[in-house]
Formats: C-alpha cells, sequence, structure tokens
C-alpha cells in the first residue's frame, strides 16, 4: 500500500470494514481501482471520502444488515394468526417426519441431507416479531427455531456467496441476499406460539425473516442452496421486488 494511503489509516480502516461486510471488494480491488500509486495526498483523501460516503449511504438505504426488527411482547402475540399461501389451507402440504428431508444444495460443503428429528435438535431461540404480508395485513407472532446462519456454518455453506435459495413442497421458491441469510433474527423456525409449527403455517419449518416482507418467509421449506447467480423467486417472477425488506 502506498504511505500516503496509509496516512489515511482510520478512513481506510472505515471502508475496510464495510466493504469487507459487503463482501465485494477487497482494499486491494479499491486500490487498484483508484489507481495504486496515487502519490497526492488530496486526491487519496478525496476518493476515500467519496467511497466511505457511497457505502454509509447505500448501506443507510439498501443494506442496513445489522437493523434488528423490532420485538414485542407475549401480550402482543395475536391468538388466531392468518394463514396465507397461493392456494387455500384444504390443500397445504401434509409433510411427514418420516420420509421428509431437507435437501441442501450448491455451495455448501456438506450437502447431507437433514431429517426432522436432526433439524429439531438444533439449539433454538424464539421471537415475538411482526408479519407483514404486502396483501396488506400484518400480525404478531411468535416462533421458536434455529438461527439459519448457524446451520449455514455448520453444513459449511460459502458465506462468501451471494445468495441462499429454497425451495418449498408446494412448488413455491425463493431467494435471499446472504446477509440476510446471516441476520441473527433469521430462524428456520420449528414452532409457532410454542408449539410444533402446525402444517398450515410450514411444518416442518418455514424460514422466519422479520427483516422481510411475508412473501419472503416460506414455508414447507424442502431445499436450502448457496449460489453467486440470482435465482429469483415465485412472486419476484411475477413482478414483486426482490429485496423486500431492510
Ligand atoms: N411455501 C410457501 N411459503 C409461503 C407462501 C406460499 O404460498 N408458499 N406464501 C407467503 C406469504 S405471501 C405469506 S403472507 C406467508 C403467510 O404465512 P402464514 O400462513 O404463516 O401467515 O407465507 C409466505 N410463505
Ligand atoms: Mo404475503
Amino acid at each position: 500500500m502506498t504511505r500516503s494511503v496509509l496516512e489515511h489509516r482510520p478512513l481506510v480502516a472505515g471502508i475496510e470494514r464495510r466493504l469487507f461486510l459487503r463482501q465485494a471488494l477487497s482494499l486491494g480491488a479499491l486500490t487498484l481501482l483508484t489507481g495504486c500509486d496515487i502519490s497526492d495526498n488530496d486526491e487519496v483523501q478525496a476518493v476515500l471520502k467519496l467511497m466511505s460516503r457511497w457505502n454509509d449511504h447505500a448501506q443507510a438505504f439498501l443494506f442496513r444488515r445489522d437493523a434488528l426488527a423490532p420485538t414485542f411482547a407475549e401480550r402482543d402475540v395475536v391468538r388466531d394468526f392468518r394463514y396465507n399461501a397461493y392456494f387455500p389451507v384444504a390443500d397445504v402440504p401434509k409433510l411427514a417426519a418420516s420420509d421428509y428431508r431437507l435437501q441442501l444444495s450448491g455451495l455448501i460443503e456438506n450437502k447431507r441431507p437433514w431429517s426432522v428429528d436432526e433439524l429439531y435438535a438444533l439449539p433454538e431461540e424464539s421471537q415475538i416479531t411482526r408479519h407483514v404480508c404486502v396483501e396488506g395485513w400484518s400480525m404478531i407472532g411468535k416462533w421458536g427455531g434455529a438461527r439459519l446462519g448457524d446451520f449455514l456454518k455448520r453444513v459449511g455453506a460459502d458465506l462468501t456467496a451471494k445468495y441462499v435459495g429454497y425451495q418449498s413442497a408446494d412448488g413455491y421458491y425463493g431467494s435471499i441476499d446472504m446477509a440476510t441469510a446471516l441476520h441473527p433474527q433469521t430462524i428456520m423456525a420449528f414452532k409457532f406460539a410454542d408449539e410444533i409449527l402446525p402444517a398450515k403455517f410450514g411444518y416442518p419449518f418455514k424460514i422466519r425473516i422479520p427483516t422481510k416482507l411475508g412473501f419472503k418467509n416460506p414455508k414447507w421449506v424442502t431445499t436450502i442452496y448457496v449460489t453467486n447467480h440470482m435465482p429469483g423467486g415465485f412472486w419476484e417472477d411475477r413482478g414483486y421486488n426482490w429485496f423486500s425488506g431492510s
């Protein structure tokens, strides 16, 4: 690194941290982009400031990857939580633990399928959060399950990959950015209101993502995969915004 860049160490450290978090560019790539041999202090400062501001901006409006979704109290939980899917409740997939296996594919080291018992043995935590559906309703519910991020680490997923995709037993499919997959509130929800997740809410599990709209909370998940190619989604391919959250 050039001496002049080193003189702006705090600024560089900040940018490096943000670039690392965004997993998009290394500082090495940045210096290449901006010209490694910049010797003029003012010019270096100007470029770094610009990068710094752009990243803050992008994070504030697009990423906000550390922002937590609001949580609520037990008394706020709705008793008769609404069912929703692209088909009536009578048609919900009835998956049986005896033959269910979660399939793993893509950029994952250990693709061994997981049984319900194995999944349900994962360390569990609960959250009381608001589910927001684009169709114009929202409800506060309580979900319990394992952090998707911990699971991905455990199976050796490539955490530098861009997307985590999912497929469901009803033909539903979709994807989220890796930052959202690793978000502490993104869980594989095995329970709803302290009971094993009922069939209508996604048994054996749904991916609960309180930082995203309801349609990005897949139920009856049968496959999880990691990829660098944008997989799209059931509603996204019908015009909904892919990011749909913070
Ligand atoms: N597999 C699958 N997951 C799905 C859907 C679906 O049709 N199929 N609908 C989504 C939508 S639009 C909403 S609002 C929520 C509803 O979840 P709930 O029945 O637990 O309220 O599930 C989401 N996940
Ligand atoms: Mo929804």
